[in-house]
């Protein structure tokens, strides 16, 4: 796979990069994207929907299932060769910034350190009625189980279509995103707010845009590179022509 020569040059220079991933860049660990249908108990239901305060409300049971069963999907998965491509990153360019729209914790386990988390983790736990993390709790049958503190009922840590994101994670975003040299927007079909608006406010500040997606996202036309294959295959390339002499997997 050759690159433009341009581009590995603009990366081998740059002195601060930022990153943004979506759902495609697990897709090669074998968890589906969000906009992917649902299979299996959930086929009739969209993400969209059971992703929200309101469907908790009307039944918690289902949506503490769903988040079960995509809580299994996430433990069985590992981290791809293009989370790896990022840690790399990450070790070399001076200012690397990693924010992801993700909820599977993928990009921990791949060994990133400095992950600004929107969305939330979904491998943890918190109390509806009051935020608070819970880590333990008494499996007494209860779904959703109870909060060990309030009695209240137990939520994944994620947020919630109509939820506010927390105001650390995007305002350290919206920072890296203005001061950045080039933005890389990876595996994101970018439908979601406030998290779509941040490859605008990168070209607004002057970065190069790069994206990575085999589909061409409302994003696509505004980039300065398209790089149309599977994040898999495209980053730990890019890293090895970037750092030719280190590779990817060293
Ligand atoms: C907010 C956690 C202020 C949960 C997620 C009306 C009422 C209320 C709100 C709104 C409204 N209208 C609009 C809004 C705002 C709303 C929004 O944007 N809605 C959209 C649907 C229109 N946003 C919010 O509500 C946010 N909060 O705005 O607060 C507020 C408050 C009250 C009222 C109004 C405003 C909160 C948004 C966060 C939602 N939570 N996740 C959970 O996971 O269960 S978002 C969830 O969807 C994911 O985390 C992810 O972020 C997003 C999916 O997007 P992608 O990651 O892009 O994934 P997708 O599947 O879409 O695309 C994958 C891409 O990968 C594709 O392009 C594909 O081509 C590509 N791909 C595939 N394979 C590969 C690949 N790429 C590379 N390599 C591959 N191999």
């Amino acid at each position: 796979m050759r690159f433009d020569p341009k581009l590995i040059q603009q990366l081998q220079t740059a002195r601060r990069i930022t990153a943004l991933t979506g759902a495609g860049i697990s897709k090669e660990s074998g968890i589906p994207t969000f906009r992917e249908a649902q299979t299996g108990l959930w086929e009739n239901y969209e993400a969209t929907e059971l992703a929200t305060p309101q469907a908790f409300q009307r039944n918690p049971k289902l949506v503490w299932e769903w988040y079960q069963w995509r809580r299994s999907l996430v433990t069985q998965a590992e981290p791809n060769p293009a989370h790896m491509a990022l840690v790399l990153m990450e070790q070399r360019v001076p200012t690397f910034r990693l924010i992801t729209q993700n909820v599977d914790g993928l990009h921990q386990r791949a060994g990133s350190r400095n992950i600004i988390e929107l969305h939330g983790n979904i491998l943890r736990t918190k109390c509806f009625e009051h935020n608070h993390l819970v880590d333990h709790w008494q499996e007494d049958g209860q779904i959703p189980p109870r909060c060990p503190v309030c009695g209240g009922q137990l939520r994944p840590d994620v947020v919630w279509f109509g939820e506010n994101l927390p105001s650390s994670a995007i305002q350290r975003a919206a920072a890296a995103a203005q001061q950045t040299d080039i933005f890389l927007s990876i595996g994101t079909s970018g439908l979601v707010n406030p998290a779509a608006s941040l490859p605008y406010m990168a070209i607004e500040a002057g970065a190069l845009l790069v994206e990575v997606n085999p589909d061409h996202p409302p994003l696509t036309i505004y980039a300065d590179y398209q790089l149309t294959s599977p994040a898999g295959e495209i980053l730990p390339e890019l890293v090895t022509q970037i750092w030719p002499s280190k590779g990817a997997n060293s």
